[in-house]
């Protein structure tokens, strides 16, 4: 039987409620409903340091390697174990693709029905082919991902079926548990953490997880639990987040009725916890801005050829946010460490690859020929 009290770095690693549960506020943490979600890597990217934040330090935290290839999954292992544990028969949300897949998969997992409202022709294709395949029942909607979350809280209260929406606390209290590796794994807060903002849920998530990290409530830097204390050096981090230019409410400071981006994922016009999101960036001393579709698959190439690390366009977000506000002269990285959240992984997302410029070579069948083109 799991022991939710446990998270000794020895034992085999099993998700996230069973390291951090005995912190995690929800109910039904006996049984979880998981796919052994996050422990993700922190990886040092020097080469694109170099690039963007000269004398500083720059890591990504490379979510997209979660179970269903996004951050999505931490707030649904702990949104999908709740809601079992209450009862429910089926959930439901409204997705710009990766809480579609999401919750597919944990609803499988649980043995549940999932319902999945995206908006029609605006999901890249490996979300919609892992809601499918995990068997939701996808109902393409003739709107934006704002009209479908309207329809699922309208749907809120209907008996036996849970909203698995960020606007429900249980998906903050797992993907809370992001901030807290970040500083396992640095040793300490980042100066900055830098990430795309949509529904401003994640966002929202980080700070609560580093203000607990700081209060020594967390399962990290001060695991009263496993003994592993060591107090942050650093105070808490600056929170930098960045919408796309066709979608930024938050930086607007009203909703976007039609929101436009190629960076679908945060194609959202009136997010559902922006207020908080707001609170964050304020409280953190932080920064929020807006980042043009140029902006955003510039630094999405870039990730993946400078460092082989392969996130969605959504996900490139936050770098060329960081990139914009040291060119704007907002952030001096001399001496910094940057921590940017890299939220899906890039084969979420094929289309976006072909139709940024890569370019597929041709060569007869013989070797000179294929000489010829790797030399050209
Ligand atoms: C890759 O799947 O809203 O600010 O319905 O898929 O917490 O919304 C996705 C959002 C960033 C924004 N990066 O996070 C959905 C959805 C990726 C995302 C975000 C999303 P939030």
């Amino acid at each position: 039987m799991m022991n939710p009290q446990s998270c000794t770095p020895s034992e085999p690693y099993r998700g996230l409620i069973h390291r951090y549960g005995f912190r995690l506020d929800i109910e039904g943490k006996e049984s979880p409903i998981t796919l052994h979600e996050g422990n993700t890597p922190l990886i040092e990217t020097p080469r694109l340091a170099d690039r963007i934040v000269p004398g500083g330090r720059l890591f990504v935290k490379y979510e997209g390697l979660n179970p269903t290839g996004s951050f999505k999954d931490r707030g649904m292992t702990t949104a999908m174990t709740q809601a079992v544990h209450e009862g429910a028969k089926a959930v439901i949300c409204a997705s710009t693709g990766n809480t579609a897949a999401s919750a597919a998969a944990y609803a499988a997992r649980a043995g549940i029905t999932c319902a999945v409202l995206i908006p029609n022709g605006n999901v890249a294709l490996g979300k919609l082919a892992g809601a499918l395949a995990y068997g939701a029942k996808v109902i393409a909607i003739d709107g934006s991902f704002d009209d479908g979350l309207r329809i699922v809280r309208e749907l809120e209260g209907v008996s036996g079926l849970a909203v698995v929406n960020s606007v429900n606390p249980a998906r903050l209290q797992g993907q809370k548990t992001a901030a807290w590796e970040v500083c396992d794994q640095l040793g300490d807060f980042p100066d900055w953490l830098c990430l795309p903002v949509g529904n401003a849920g994640n966002i929202s998530a980080y700070w609560m997880g580093f203000q607990e990290c700081q209060a020594g409530k967390c399962g990290g830097l001060d695991c009263q639990a496993c003994g592993r204390v060591r107090a942050p050096e650093r105070g808490l981090p600056r929170l930098l987040g960045a919408q796309a230019a066709g979608a930024a409410p938050l930086v607007l400071g009203h909703p976007v009725a039609k929101p436009e981006t190629k960076a679908t994922a945060i194609r959202i016009g009136n997010p559902a916890r922006g207020d908080q999101a707001l609170r964050a960036i304020a409280e953190s001393n932080g920064h929020l801005c807006a980042v043009t579709d140029e902006e955003i698959f510039q630094a999405y190439g870039k990730v993946a050829k400078a460092e082989g690390v392969f996130c969605e366009p959504s996900s490139a977000a936050g770098i060329a946010g960081l990139r914009q506000a040291v060119k704007e002269g907002k952030i001096d990285p001399k001496g910094k460490t940057f921590v940017c959240v890299l939220t899906g992984h890039g084969m979420k997302d094929p289309d976006s690859v072909l139709s940024s410029g890569a370019q597929i070579h041709k060569a007869a069948a013989d070797m000179a020929s294929v000489l010829k083109e790797i030399e050209r």
